[in-house]
């Protein structure tokens, strides 16, 4: 597809910037090119239609509740995670879209690393919410300088599954233990302060009505979680985006899915190492990049 730039279509305010260190969540509107989100739609309906790419996480709430939904979901919750290592389409637009530079810029960073990429589909009348949680707590990383860039493919709203954010949650200092994100069950093996219960109405949380074209991008500590869809016609299809960058070191958590290069047999990393160019977690731009262009 032409016309596929790493330039924004415009660039993130100083206010912004201050919103996410604020908030540990800023909604960035009308920033990316429609045409880099129509290049994902494709990879995306091939990716959801693949078991062996995705999670039905409709059934895995069945199987770790090990009981039949009060309700049964007339649509499935689909989750996959590292696109990018295998189709050229999310690698694209991991490592050659806007994202790198928005994430660059509001984490002052000098370089930024894509750590993961997820493809998280509701399909209509799903009945599973996101569970609240930390993504930090699932990435085996340790600093201040990771985050998450969520991209939606459809116009999103609270009926359809909008992403809920527990503004100033990311400075609590805590590391929450991981979740089998579609039920609060902790996930077996790990460790971390248990989640709090967030209520549905408390001042801090926050949800934005998004079009295609927009972001949300989420600090790495974060509370958030997600509804269900209850369209009866659309679908909400996103694609998150994962980025460290400088000052941030690699730290294996028990318990939690490891990749390839987190395995020291594997040319792996360990707890420790800081983040540098590694083709499990690869450098995608840094400061010069900027200025050469
Ligand atoms: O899309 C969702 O339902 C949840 C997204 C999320 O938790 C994330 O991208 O970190």
């Amino acid at each position: 597809m032409s016309g596929l730039t790493a330039e924004p279509l415009r660039a993130v305010t100083e206010e912004e910037v201050a919103a996410f260190w604020r908030d540990g969540v800023v909604h960035l509107t009308a920033i990316i090119p429609t045409t880099w989100i129509e290049s994902l739609v494709e990879p995306v309906d091939t990716t959801i239609a693949n078991p062996a790419a995705t999670t039905d996480m409709t059934d895995l709430h069945r199987i770790v509740t090990a009981q039949e939904p009060a309700q049964v979901s007339k649509g499935r919750f689909l989750s996959g995670v590292d696109h990018w290592l295998h189709e050229p389409a999310f690698r694209a637009f991991a490592a050659t879209s806007p994202l790198p530079v928005i994430a660059a810029t509001l984490m002052n960073a000098e370089r930024i690393h894509l750590y993961e990429d997820s493809v998280l589909v509701k399909e209509p009348e799903t009945i599973e919410v996101t569970a609240f949680h930390q993504d930090l707590s699932y990435f085996h990383l340790e600093g201040e300088r990771i985050c998450t860039v969520w991209v939606p493919l459809d116009p999103v709203t609270n009926e359809t599954g909008a992403v809920a954010y527990l503004r100033g949650s990311h400075k609590s200092g805590l590391v929450h233990q991981p979740n089998w994100f579609v039920v609060d069950d902790p996930l077996p093996g790990t460790t971390g302060t248990p989640i709090p219960h967030v209520a549905d109405n408390d001042p801090q949380l926050v949800r934005f009505a998004m079009e295609p074209g927009d972001v949300v991008v989420h600090h790495a500590a974060t509370l958030h979680g997600a509804g269900p869809n209850k369209s009866t016609t659309s679908r909400r299809r996103a694609v998150s985006v994962r980025y460290c960058g400088d000052g941030v070191r690699h730290l294996i958590r028990p318990g939690t899915p490891t990749k390839a290069h987190h395995h020291s047999d594997h040319d792996g990393i360990r707890s420790g190492d800081p983040v540098i160019d590694h083709p499990g977690c690869p450098l995608v731009w840094k400061r010069t990049m900027r200025s050469e262009q």
